[in-house]
């Protein structure tokens, strides 16, 4: 036997990163535990995990990426040769250099997707490189609260969860199933805790929503109107912080006249939420403060209803005074490590990346010049945003540069950590742009359907084998992760080196001066007097935020108050305003994913027209990940569309009966699942492919059958207008048994 010896790292298969020990010998990793000794250890979370033992499978998992690999044939044939570091390397570096000098830096985009890994790497390469192109998760994840908390308050806030807390509102989000963590275990104990009222707002009558006093199950895409009808209530019944609306806000008579007609009668008829519950959530709200909010994917990704939905959340924690008091929602603190946005390089060539920005004009705060205004803000507080997520590329724009070259041609893309030919809106319209691109490297752990379009895969070191520094972008002082237990298998390398090293071959250098990524992250680390070993042991850095930021004195000796433009809360938004949108929010828009017509030949052949969301999240799967897990497909194995008893009666199906739900876009079949929910609405699974299959270019390992981005659309067209959020919630389909 060779030396044995237990090194700590962690799990990356969730955003959790679960400390780990893994023993190791001779290089390999032999068995794995979770480290009890080691942030964020907690019994209850591993013992409702089911991925976490994956990370010794995954690494000699026989579908592995194990080589570099170039394409041998047609586009998308599937046919592949191993060829080594050099050649790949060399070879995409000389193209990329030869498509830049013909057009213009913005020939290339990459694609991300959740948070699986640190991103600033690609990012740092495609500063330097001098594209915006990057296309992702931003718009529709995470990205539009960040805005919109800092637009009203001057920083981000996140919910301080303590004894204290006497009311919480969970908003279109279900950590049942997305976040097995300690917050979840929270809503549990909260559930059970008669002196805390958990109000959840979601169509659907998730594991969450059984754990509150009170559900609200609004119709998709009507948050917005909800929201004001709460604070109306609040401020007809008195039932504000006065001293700290007086003292801290700004815009309140403004508010007064805009929620008048949000009365709960209004309410009900717009979300179809009982006019008393609208009273209730609100009374307890406002009276049991402090209370705490937390949202997700049923707020950020509504289409025009995003940013303001987000602001009036934004508005109901000021006027209530649950804003940076201890147990309500607390402004964030800077990060004493390097924040995300020097890490991603993207101010170090600002004008660059502004002039080629696609986005400027259109989505006015989402775009470099968007990001210049607000930096306005937090300047004030001395600190920064990160910019690759706030100035996304919107796919509608850079797919429309892929297929007409319009403003410029994109010809080229890296696609980092996702999947975008089922976690992207309009399957069809990706696959089509991809097709005809000149170059495309995609770096995963697995021959995904999108890697098989690509020239090159790169093989991806994962979890376990490579350190992790997850900062949320740094608009926290928090920061948390370990070492690698090993090194990279067979030829696999970081996804910083891979990065790095064609950051090199394009001339960019000085600003790779770290050989690999502990040392990156080591140099990420410094300035907060924590050194990479230490973290490595503790795993984690965090600084818990101060209460009561805004009345800590200045240098003259005054209160500080907010960063924002008035010193204030900015219940009417001064800058929203200047970027030409309103002051205070209104109800946005429905998406509609079926033109008249369509609608009107379906109703013909007895289909009938549904309200429709998607994606609600599934354990034990993430979006497209882990279908080829024997154990979980045993569990779980088949796409499922849920509704209600009497919508499954109205379209005159069972549970167990196959569906296809079909808008204009294209259509896909699911299996019929009836759960408590909002009558009138169905709500499908997505990310489903067919990993066990033979790859064949036609069926691409199931692509075209049950994939419910097939149906969905990123159109700009009623997209929201600031931001350029598109919808994957509050769309509606065709519906018919199959
Ligand atoms: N219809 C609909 N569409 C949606 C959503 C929805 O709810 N409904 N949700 C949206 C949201 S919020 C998100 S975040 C996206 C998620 O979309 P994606 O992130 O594209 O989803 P995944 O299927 O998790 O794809 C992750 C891919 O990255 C690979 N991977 C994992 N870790 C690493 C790594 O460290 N390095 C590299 N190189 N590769 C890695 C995995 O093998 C996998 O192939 O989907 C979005 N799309
Ligand atoms: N198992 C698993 N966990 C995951 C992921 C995964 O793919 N799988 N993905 C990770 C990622 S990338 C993300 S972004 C997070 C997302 O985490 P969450 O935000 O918790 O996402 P969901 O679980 O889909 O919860 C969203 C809820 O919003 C509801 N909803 C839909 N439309 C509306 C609406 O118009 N109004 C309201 N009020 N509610 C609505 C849906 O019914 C759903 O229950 O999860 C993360 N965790
Ligand atoms: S999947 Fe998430 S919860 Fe499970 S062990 Fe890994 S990091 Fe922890
Ligand atoms: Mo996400």
């Amino acid at each position: 036997m060779g030396e044995r010896e237990i090194k700590k790292s962690n799990c990356h298969f969730c955003g959790y990163l679960c400390a780990m020990d893994v023993t190791v010998e001779d290089g390999r990793a032999v068995e794995i535990k979770p480290d009890v000794t080691r942030y964020p250890y907690d019994e209850r979370v591993l013992a409702g995990c089911r991925r976490w033992p994956l990370n010794l499978d995954f690494l000699d998992d026989e579908n592995r990426v194990n080589h570099p690999l170039r394409r041998a044939g047609e586009r998308g044939a599937g046919v592949w040769e191993r060829v080594s570091w050099e050649e790949a390397l060399d070879d995409i570096a000389k193209r990329l250099s030869e498509l830049r000098t013909e057009h213009n830096a913005g020939v290339l985009a990459s694609m991300i997707g959740g948070p699986h890994t640190s991103f600033w790497p690609l990012h740092r390469f495609m500063s330097l490189f001098g594209s915006p192109n990057n296309v992702g998760i931003g718009q529709i994840c995470w990205n539009p609260r960040i805005w919109m908390d800092v637009i009203t308050f001057g920083w981000t806030v996140e919910a301080d969860i303590t004894a204290e807390t006497g009311c919480m509102f969970i908003w279109g989000t279900n950590p049942a199933e997305s976040d097995n963590s300690l917050f979840w275990r929270t809503i549990i104990k909260t559930g059970k805790d008669e002196s805390v009222k958990l109000v959840v707002i979601d169509p659907r009558f998730t594991k969450t929503a059984r754990q509150a006093d009170l559900w609200l199950a609004p119709s998709p895409g009507t948050d917005t109107t909800l929201a004001l009808g709460l604070i109306h209530v609040i401020i007809e019944r008195k039932l504000y912080d006065k001293a700290f609306v007086n003292e801290w806000c700004s815009g309140f008579d403004e508010l007064i006249e805009h929620v008048k007609p949000f009365t709960p009668e209004h309410v009900e008829r717009v979300c179809g939420v009982p006019a008393q519950d609208v009273i209730t959530a609100a009374t307890w709200f406002a009276e049991r403060s402090p209370s705490a909010l937390v949202s997700g994917r049923g707020v950020d990704q509504v289409g025009a209803c995003v940013a303001p939905t987000h602001r009036a959340l934004c508005i109901l924690r000021a006027i209530t005074g649950n804003i940076d008091r201890p147990g309500s929602c607390i402004l964030a603190e800077g990060s004493d490590f390097v924040p995300e946005v020097d890490l991603e390089l993207s101010l170090t060539n600002f004008d660059a990346l502004n002039e080629l920005c696609l986005n400027t004009d259109v989505t006015p705060l989402q775009c470099y010049e968007g990001y210049k205004m607000v930096e306005e803000v937090t300047e004030r507080l001395g600190r920064k945003l990160p910019a690759r997520y706030l100035t996304s590329a919107h796919p509608d724009l850079v797919l429309r540069a892929m297929e007409t070259a319009d403003p410029y041609p994109i010809r080229a893309l890296i696609v980092e950590a996702t999947n975008p030919l089922l976690t992207y809106a309009d399957t069809h319209r990706v696959y089509d742009a991809l097709m005809g691109l000149d170059l495309i490297v995609v770096l995963d752990y697995f021959l995904t359907p999108t890697a098989q379009l690509a020239d090159y895969v790169l093989p991806s070191a994962s979890a376990i084998e490579r350190p992790t520094f997850q900062a949320h972008g740094g608009v926290a002082n928090f920061v948390y992760g370990g070492d690698a237990a090993v090194e990279p298998y067979h030829e696999r390398k970081t996804d910083y080196e891979i990065f790095r090293e064609l950051g090199l071959r394009l001339g960019q250098d000085e600003h790779w001066p770290d050989p690999d990524f502990a040392s990156a992250c080591e140099r990420a680390l410094a300035p907060s007097g924590f050194d990479w070993e230490a973290y490595c042991e503790i795993g984690a850095y965090f600084v818990p935020p101060a209460p009561f930021k805004h009345l800590m004195p200045d240098a003259d000796g005054a209160p500080k108050g907010f960063a924002t433009r008035t010193g204030k809360i900015e219940l009417a938004s001064e800058m929203l305003e200047a970027l030409g949108g309103e002051r205070l929010p209104t109800q946005g828009a429905h998406r509609s994913l079926c033109t008249e017509a369509f609608v009107r030949e379906c109703e013909k052949e007895g289909w009938k027209h549904v309200d429709l969301i998607t994606g609600g999240r599934k354990q034990p799967y993430n979006a497209s990940m882990y279908l080829h897990v024997p154990v979980f497909r045993a569990s779980y194995p088949e796409p499922l569309v849920e509704m209600s008893e009497a919508t499954a009666r109205e379209i005159g199906v069972d549970a167990g009966d196959y569906v296809t739900l079909a808008t204009t876009g294209g259509d896909a079949m699911f299996k019929v699942a009836i759960i408590p929910m909002k009558d009138g609405l169905v709500h499908a699974d997505y990310g489903w492919w067919y990993p066990e299959r033979p790859y064949d270019p036609k069926d691409m390992q199931g692509i075209w059958e049950s994939n419910i981005n097939m149906l969905t659309s990123c159109s700009l067209e009623d997209a929201e207008p600031m931001i350029g959020t598109w919808s994957y919630n509050a769309i509606d389909c065709m519906i018919k048994k199959a």
